[in-house]
Protein backbone atom coordinates (compact mmCIF):
# COMPACT_ATOMS: atom_id res chain seq x y z
CA UNK A 1 0.00 0.00 0.00
CA UNK A 2 0.93 3.54 0.31
CA UNK A 3 0.57 7.14 2.14
CA UNK A 4 -2.61 7.56 3.86
CA UNK A 5 -3.64 11.22 2.89
CA UNK A 6 -7.01 11.79 3.51
CA UNK A 7 -9.96 9.48 4.93
CA UNK A 8 -14.10 10.26 4.96
CA UNK A 9 -16.14 9.66 7.53
CA UNK A 10 -20.02 8.87 6.99
CA UNK A 11 -22.46 8.29 9.81
CA UNK A 12 -25.30 6.61 7.78
CA UNK A 13 -28.85 6.19 8.88
CA UNK A 14 -30.71 3.40 6.52
CA UNK A 15 -33.98 2.33 6.56
CA UNK A 16 -35.02 -1.46 7.10
CA UNK A 17 -37.81 -3.13 4.81
CA UNK A 18 -38.51 -4.37 8.09
CA UNK A 19 -38.43 -3.93 11.85
CA UNK A 20 -35.40 -6.23 13.22
CA UNK A 21 -36.33 -7.96 16.92
CA UNK A 22 -33.71 -9.70 18.80
CA UNK A 23 -33.39 -10.44 22.31
CA UNK A 24 -31.68 -7.21 23.12
CA UNK A 25 -34.55 -4.72 21.01
CA UNK A 26 -36.12 -4.03 17.99
CA UNK A 27 -35.05 -1.55 14.97
CA UNK A 28 -36.50 0.06 11.93
CA UNK A 29 -32.99 1.39 10.82
CA UNK A 30 -29.86 0.73 10.99
CA UNK A 31 -26.76 2.85 11.14
CA UNK A 32 -23.26 2.44 10.31
CA UNK A 33 -20.44 4.74 9.26
CA UNK A 34 -18.89 4.58 6.17
CA UNK A 35 -15.24 5.15 5.35
CA UNK A 36 -13.39 6.48 2.47
CA UNK A 37 -10.07 6.40 2.23
CA UNK A 38 -7.29 7.72 -0.17
CA UNK A 39 -4.08 7.44 -1.26
CA UNK A 40 -1.67 8.27 -3.71
CA UNK A 41 -4.63 8.36 -6.72
CA UNK A 42 -6.59 5.24 -5.69
CA UNK A 43 -9.12 5.12 -2.94
CA UNK A 44 -11.04 2.31 -1.00
CA UNK A 45 -13.96 1.93 1.24
CA UNK A 46 -14.64 0.30 4.22
CA UNK A 47 -17.79 -0.04 6.72
CA UNK A 48 -18.05 0.36 10.53
CA UNK A 49 -21.00 -2.31 11.84
CA UNK A 50 -21.59 -0.38 14.96
CA UNK A 51 -25.43 0.08 15.14
CA UNK A 52 -26.84 3.15 16.83
CA UNK A 53 -27.59 1.70 20.13
CA UNK A 54 -25.31 -0.83 22.43
CA UNK A 55 -27.39 -3.48 22.27
CA UNK A 56 -25.24 -6.23 20.45
CA UNK A 57 -21.85 -4.83 21.69
CA UNK A 58 -20.86 -1.78 23.60
CA UNK A 59 -20.09 -0.12 20.71
CA UNK A 60 -22.03 2.18 18.84
CA UNK A 61 -22.14 4.61 16.03
CA UNK A 62 -21.25 7.30 18.18
CA UNK A 63 -18.55 6.00 20.09
CA UNK A 64 -17.00 4.50 17.01
CA UNK A 65 -17.05 7.92 15.83
CA UNK A 66 -15.13 9.42 18.95
CA UNK A 67 -12.76 6.70 18.39
CA UNK A 68 -12.03 7.10 15.14
CA UNK A 69 -11.98 10.90 15.22
CA UNK A 70 -9.68 11.20 18.45
CA UNK A 71 -7.55 8.31 18.15
CA UNK A 72 -7.37 5.92 14.83
CA UNK A 73 -7.22 8.46 12.21
CA UNK A 74 -4.80 11.14 14.03
CA UNK A 75 -2.50 8.09 14.46
CA UNK A 76 -3.18 6.55 10.62
CA UNK A 77 -2.80 9.46 8.62
CA UNK A 78 0.10 10.28 6.99
CA UNK A 79 1.52 7.01 7.52
CA UNK A 80 2.56 4.10 5.24
CA UNK A 81 0.82 1.14 5.75
CA UNK A 82 2.05 -1.42 3.55
CA UNK A 83 -0.56 -4.23 3.90
CA UNK A 84 -3.99 -4.09 6.02
CA UNK A 85 -2.79 -6.68 8.00
CA UNK A 86 -0.23 -4.95 9.67
CA UNK A 87 -3.06 -1.94 10.81
CA UNK A 88 -3.89 -4.12 14.01
CA UNK A 89 -0.24 -3.77 15.31
CA UNK A 90 -0.26 0.03 14.21
CA UNK A 91 -3.37 0.56 16.35
CA UNK A 92 -2.14 -1.41 19.65
CA UNK A 93 -2.43 1.37 21.83
CA UNK A 94 -6.04 1.94 21.12
CA UNK A 95 -7.66 -0.92 23.32
CA UNK A 96 -11.13 -2.14 22.13
CA UNK A 97 -13.03 -0.79 19.67
CA UNK A 98 -13.01 -3.69 17.08
CA UNK A 99 -15.77 -2.27 15.55
CA UNK A 100 -14.03 1.06 14.70
CA UNK A 101 -10.42 -0.22 13.69
CA UNK A 102 -12.54 -2.91 11.46
CA UNK A 103 -14.41 -0.29 9.61
CA UNK A 104 -11.06 1.18 8.27
CA UNK A 105 -8.92 -1.95 7.93
CA UNK A 106 -12.06 -2.76 5.42
CA UNK A 107 -11.27 0.12 3.69
CA UNK A 108 -7.32 -0.73 3.50
CA UNK A 109 -8.56 -4.52 2.01
CA UNK A 110 -10.43 -2.46 -1.12
CA UNK A 111 -7.99 0.18 -1.32
CA UNK A 112 -4.75 -2.67 -1.32
CA UNK A 113 -7.07 -4.39 -4.04
CA UNK A 114 -7.74 -1.69 -6.57
CA UNK A 115 -4.15 -0.44 -6.37
CA UNK A 116 -2.82 -4.62 -6.99
CA UNK A 117 -6.25 -5.00 -9.80
CA UNK A 118 -6.92 -8.06 -7.78
CA UNK A 119 -10.49 -8.90 -5.25
CA UNK A 120 -10.15 -8.70 -1.59
CA UNK A 121 -11.54 -12.24 -2.04
CA UNK A 122 -7.99 -13.00 -4.05
CA UNK A 123 -6.07 -11.26 -1.41
CA UNK A 124 -7.79 -13.30 1.60
CA UNK A 125 -7.27 -16.20 -0.16
CA UNK A 126 -10.91 -17.06 -0.38
CA UNK A 127 -11.71 -19.59 -3.59
CA UNK A 128 -15.49 -20.19 -3.92
CA UNK A 129 -17.22 -18.26 -6.58
CA UNK A 130 -20.14 -18.42 -4.47
CA UNK A 131 -21.39 -19.26 -1.04
CA UNK A 132 -24.13 -21.12 0.83
CA UNK A 133 -26.23 -18.25 2.95
CA UNK A 134 -29.24 -18.07 5.00
CA UNK A 135 -31.41 -15.77 6.72
CA UNK A 136 -31.79 -14.40 10.26
CA UNK A 137 -35.69 -14.10 11.14
CA UNK A 138 -36.23 -11.72 13.91
CA UNK A 139 -39.01 -11.89 16.62
CA UNK A 140 -42.19 -12.17 15.41
CA UNK A 141 -45.49 -10.94 17.23
CA UNK A 142 -46.58 -14.55 17.51
CA UNK A 143 -45.35 -18.26 16.48
CA UNK A 144 -47.90 -18.12 13.99
CA UNK A 145 -46.34 -15.30 12.22
CA UNK A 146 -42.96 -16.05 12.19
CA UNK A 147 -44.23 -19.30 10.66
CA UNK A 148 -45.50 -16.93 7.69
CA UNK A 149 -42.63 -15.08 7.67
CA UNK A 150 -40.60 -18.05 7.55
CA UNK A 151 -42.81 -19.75 4.69
CA UNK A 152 -41.48 -16.22 2.73
CA UNK A 153 -37.66 -16.68 2.88
CA UNK A 154 -38.16 -20.11 1.94
CA UNK A 155 -39.90 -19.57 -1.04
CA UNK A 156 -37.93 -16.98 -2.20
CA UNK A 157 -35.38 -19.72 -1.89
CA UNK A 158 -33.35 -19.61 1.05
CA UNK A 159 -32.55 -22.83 2.42
CA UNK A 160 -31.40 -22.09 5.91
CA UNK A 161 -33.37 -20.38 8.60
CA UNK A 162 -32.12 -18.38 11.80
CA UNK A 163 -34.85 -17.26 14.21
CA UNK A 164 -33.98 -15.20 16.85
CA UNK A 165 -34.73 -16.08 20.79
CA UNK A 166 -35.46 -15.06 24.01
CA UNK A 167 -37.19 -15.97 27.07
CA UNK A 168 -40.32 -17.22 26.94
CA UNK A 169 -40.04 -16.70 23.03
CA UNK A 170 -38.23 -20.24 22.31
CA UNK A 171 -39.43 -23.17 22.81
CA UNK A 172 -43.20 -22.54 21.08
CA UNK A 173 -41.80 -20.63 18.06
CA UNK A 174 -38.89 -23.09 17.59
CA UNK A 175 -41.90 -25.92 17.72
CA UNK A 176 -44.12 -23.94 15.54
CA UNK A 177 -41.14 -22.98 12.38
CA UNK A 178 -41.11 -27.43 12.93
CA UNK A 179 -43.98 -28.39 12.74
CA UNK A 180 -44.14 -26.73 9.86
CA UNK A 181 -41.47 -27.09 7.84
CA UNK A 182 -40.10 -30.81 9.59
CA UNK A 183 -36.69 -30.86 7.25
CA UNK A 184 -35.37 -27.22 6.83
CA UNK A 185 -31.80 -26.83 7.92
CA UNK A 186 -32.80 -24.40 11.42
CA UNK A 187 -30.45 -22.82 13.97
CA UNK A 188 -31.56 -20.06 16.94
CA UNK A 189 -29.82 -17.05 18.36
CA UNK A 190 -30.18 -15.62 21.92
CA UNK A 191 -28.15 -13.04 21.71
CA UNK A 192 -26.70 -13.69 25.67
CA UNK A 193 -30.59 -13.10 26.74
CA UNK A 194 -30.05 -16.24 29.23
CA UNK A 195 -28.12 -17.29 32.31
CA UNK A 196 -26.69 -21.16 33.28
CA UNK A 197 -30.00 -21.19 35.18
CA UNK A 198 -32.04 -21.51 32.17
CA UNK A 199 -30.51 -24.67 31.10
CA UNK A 200 -33.71 -26.33 31.47
CA UNK A 201 -35.50 -23.91 28.63
CA UNK A 202 -31.89 -24.60 26.44
CA UNK A 203 -32.37 -28.51 27.30
CA UNK A 204 -35.81 -28.13 25.73
CA UNK A 205 -34.79 -26.69 22.12
CA UNK A 206 -32.18 -30.12 21.97
CA UNK A 207 -34.92 -32.32 20.44
CA UNK A 208 -35.72 -30.14 17.54
CA UNK A 209 -32.95 -31.04 15.34
CA UNK A 210 -31.15 -27.54 15.08
CA UNK A 211 -27.86 -27.15 13.61
CA UNK A 212 -26.69 -24.92 16.80
CA UNK A 213 -28.08 -22.61 19.49
CA UNK A 214 -26.15 -19.30 19.05
CA UNK A 215 -24.65 -17.08 21.95
CA UNK A 216 -26.97 -18.21 24.80
CA UNK A 217 -25.26 -16.45 27.45
CA UNK A 218 -23.36 -13.64 28.53
CA UNK A 219 -20.44 -12.47 26.44
CA UNK A 220 -17.99 -12.18 29.30
CA UNK A 221 -18.67 -15.88 30.25
CA UNK A 222 -16.56 -18.91 28.33
CA UNK A 223 -16.91 -20.97 31.49
CA UNK A 224 -21.32 -21.37 31.80
CA UNK A 225 -21.43 -21.85 28.21
CA UNK A 226 -18.45 -24.75 28.78
CA UNK A 227 -20.95 -25.97 31.62
CA UNK A 228 -23.98 -25.77 29.37
CA UNK A 229 -22.21 -27.47 26.23
CA UNK A 230 -21.88 -30.70 28.87
CA UNK A 231 -25.34 -30.72 29.70
CA UNK A 232 -26.67 -30.00 25.29
CA UNK A 233 -26.79 -32.26 22.42
CA UNK A 234 -27.08 -29.40 19.95
CA UNK A 235 -23.23 -27.39 19.39
CA UNK A 236 -23.04 -24.16 21.10
CA UNK A 237 -22.04 -21.47 18.61
CA UNK A 238 -20.45 -18.00 20.19
CA UNK A 239 -20.32 -14.99 18.33
CA UNK A 240 -20.79 -11.90 21.00
CA UNK A 241 -18.08 -14.10 23.06
CA UNK A 242 -15.57 -14.39 20.73
CA UNK A 243 -13.24 -11.13 19.94
CA UNK A 244 -10.05 -12.62 19.03
CA UNK A 245 -8.20 -15.84 17.72
CA UNK A 246 -6.57 -16.10 21.68
CA UNK A 247 -10.63 -16.30 22.56
CA UNK A 248 -11.56 -18.92 19.58
CA UNK A 249 -8.85 -20.93 20.98
CA UNK A 250 -9.14 -20.76 24.76
CA UNK A 251 -13.66 -20.90 23.77
CA UNK A 252 -12.25 -24.50 22.29
CA UNK A 253 -9.94 -25.77 24.42
CA UNK A 254 -12.39 -25.20 27.27
CA UNK A 255 -15.23 -26.92 25.27
CA UNK A 256 -17.37 -23.71 25.41
CA UNK A 257 -18.61 -24.67 21.95
CA UNK A 258 -18.37 -26.35 18.55
CA UNK A 259 -18.99 -24.20 16.06
CA UNK A 260 -18.17 -19.90 15.78
CA UNK A 261 -19.80 -17.61 14.23
CA UNK A 262 -17.51 -15.42 12.28
CA UNK A 263 -17.69 -11.65 12.10
CA UNK A 264 -14.84 -9.52 10.71
CA UNK A 265 -16.22 -6.46 12.88
CA UNK A 266 -16.42 -8.02 16.37
CA UNK A 267 -12.66 -9.42 16.06
CA UNK A 268 -10.92 -5.98 15.14
CA UNK A 269 -11.00 -6.56 10.58
CA UNK A 270 -10.67 -9.16 8.15
CA UNK A 271 -7.27 -10.19 8.90
CA UNK A 272 -7.98 -11.55 12.95
CA UNK A 273 -11.62 -12.85 11.00
CA UNK A 274 -9.26 -14.56 9.01
CA UNK A 275 -6.95 -15.57 11.97
CA UNK A 276 -9.91 -17.74 13.77
CA UNK A 277 -11.18 -19.35 10.62
CA UNK A 278 -7.20 -20.76 10.01
CA UNK A 279 -7.57 -21.92 13.58
CA UNK A 280 -10.73 -23.43 13.26
CA UNK A 281 -9.38 -25.28 10.18
CA UNK A 282 -6.58 -26.72 11.82
CA UNK A 283 -8.94 -27.72 14.51
CA UNK A 284 -11.44 -28.99 12.33
CA UNK A 285 -14.44 -26.85 13.80
CA UNK A 286 -17.03 -25.52 11.35
CA UNK A 287 -17.70 -21.51 11.06
CA UNK A 288 -19.88 -19.43 9.41
CA UNK A 289 -19.93 -15.81 8.34
CA UNK A 290 -22.40 -13.43 10.72
CA UNK A 291 -24.07 -10.50 9.39
CA UNK A 292 -24.71 -6.71 10.77
CA UNK A 293 -27.33 -5.79 8.55
CA UNK A 294 -24.52 -4.63 6.54
CA UNK A 295 -24.89 -2.25 3.27
CA UNK A 296 -23.19 -3.13 0.14
CA UNK A 297 -19.76 -2.12 1.07
CA UNK A 298 -19.66 -4.83 4.35
CA UNK A 299 -22.05 -7.38 2.71
CA UNK A 300 -19.15 -7.43 -0.53
CA UNK A 301 -16.80 -8.04 2.33
CA UNK A 302 -18.73 -10.75 4.17
CA UNK A 303 -18.94 -12.72 0.66
CA UNK A 304 -14.98 -12.13 0.45
CA UNK A 305 -14.51 -13.88 3.73
CA UNK A 306 -17.05 -16.28 3.77
CA UNK A 307 -15.55 -17.90 0.50
CA UNK A 308 -12.79 -19.27 2.67
CA UNK A 309 -12.29 -23.06 2.57
CA UNK A 310 -13.87 -23.47 6.58
CA UNK A 311 -16.91 -21.48 6.16
CA UNK A 312 -18.43 -25.05 5.97
CA UNK A 313 -22.03 -23.84 7.16
CA UNK A 314 -24.45 -20.88 5.35
CA UNK A 315 -23.88 -17.40 6.82
CA UNK A 316 -26.35 -14.77 7.58
CA UNK A 317 -25.64 -12.96 4.46
CA UNK A 318 -29.06 -12.42 2.71
CA UNK A 319 -29.61 -10.86 -0.50
CA UNK A 320 -29.82 -7.06 -0.11
CA UNK A 321 -33.63 -6.65 -0.64
CA UNK A 322 -34.23 -8.45 2.38
CA UNK A 323 -32.58 -5.17 4.38
CA UNK A 324 -32.67 -2.18 2.36
CA UNK A 325 -35.35 -0.67 -0.37
CA UNK A 326 -32.06 1.19 -1.74
CA UNK A 327 -28.66 0.68 -0.81
CA UNK A 328 -25.59 2.57 -0.82
CA UNK A 329 -24.13 0.75 -3.37
CA UNK A 330 -24.95 0.30 -7.00
CA UNK A 331 -24.50 -3.28 -7.04
CA UNK A 332 -27.25 -5.19 -5.27
CA UNK A 333 -26.46 -8.62 -3.93
CA UNK A 334 -29.38 -11.43 -5.21
CA UNK A 335 -30.36 -15.14 -4.24
CA UNK A 336 -28.92 -17.52 -6.70
CA UNK A 337 -30.86 -20.57 -7.00
CA UNK A 338 -29.28 -22.84 -5.01
CA UNK A 339 -29.69 -20.28 -1.62
CA UNK A 340 -26.03 -18.69 -2.56
CA UNK A 341 -24.69 -15.84 -3.46
CA UNK A 342 -21.89 -14.97 -5.51
CA UNK A 343 -18.79 -13.38 -4.64
CA UNK A 344 -17.57 -9.71 -6.03
CA UNK A 345 -15.10 -10.83 -8.41
CA UNK A 346 -14.30 -6.87 -9.52
CA UNK A 347 -11.26 -5.34 -8.13
CA UNK A 348 -10.90 -4.86 -4.39
CA UNK A 349 -14.85 -4.89 -2.90
CA UNK A 350 -15.60 -5.16 -6.47
CA UNK A 351 -18.81 -2.34 -5.46
CA UNK A 352 -19.18 1.03 -6.23
CA UNK A 353 -21.03 3.63 -4.17
CA UNK A 354 -24.15 5.20 -5.70
CA UNK A 355 -23.00 8.82 -4.22
CA UNK A 356 -26.59 10.32 -4.35
CA UNK A 357 -28.32 7.59 -2.13
CA UNK A 358 -25.00 8.11 0.42
CA UNK A 359 -25.85 11.98 0.32
CA UNK A 360 -29.42 11.01 1.13
CA UNK A 361 -28.73 8.32 4.36
CA UNK A 362 -25.73 10.69 5.87
CA UNK A 363 -26.02 12.64 8.96
CA UNK A 364 -23.31 14.22 9.14
CA UNK A 365 -19.08 13.46 7.51
CA UNK A 366 -15.83 14.47 8.52
CA UNK A 367 -12.99 14.57 6.17
CA UNK A 368 -9.64 14.35 7.36
CA UNK A 369 -6.39 15.31 5.89
CA UNK A 370 -2.63 15.39 6.76
O1 LIG B 1 -26.43 -11.70 16.54
O2 LIG B 1 -26.06 -12.35 14.59
C1 LIG B 1 -26.44 -11.47 15.35
C2 LIG B 1 -27.83 -8.47 13.39
C3 LIG B 1 -27.33 -7.43 14.14
C4 LIG B 1 -26.61 -7.70 15.28
C5 LIG B 1 -26.37 -9.03 15.66
C6 LIG B 1 -26.84 -10.09 14.90
C7 LIG B 1 -27.61 -9.80 13.76
C8 LIG B 1 -28.23 -10.81 12.92
C9 LIG B 1 -28.59 -10.43 11.50
O3 LIG B 1 -28.54 -11.91 13.31
C10 LIG B 1 -27.64 -10.97 10.51
C11 LIG B 1 -27.80 -10.32 9.16
O4 LIG B 1 -28.68 -10.75 8.41
O5 LIG B 1 -27.03 -9.40 8.84
MG1 LIG C 1 -25.57 -13.66 16.73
Amino acid sequence: MSLIERIQLFHLRMPLVSPFETSFGSITTRDCILLHVFSEGASGWGECVADRDPGYAYETSGTAWHILEEFILPSIIGKDIPNPVDLQLQLKSIRGHAMAKAGLEMALWDLTGKQQERSVQALLGGKAAAVPVGVSVGIQASPQALVETVDKYLQAGYQRIKIKIKPGRDVEDVRAVRASFPQTLLQVDANSAYTISDTDALQALDGFGLLLIEQPLAEDDLWDHHRLQAMLNTPICLDESILSARHARQALEMGACRIINIKAGRVGGLSEARAIHDLCAAEGVPVWCGGMLETGVGRAANLALASLPQFLLPGDISATDRYYAEDITQERFVLNQDSTISVPQGHGLGVTINTSALKQYTLRELDYRV
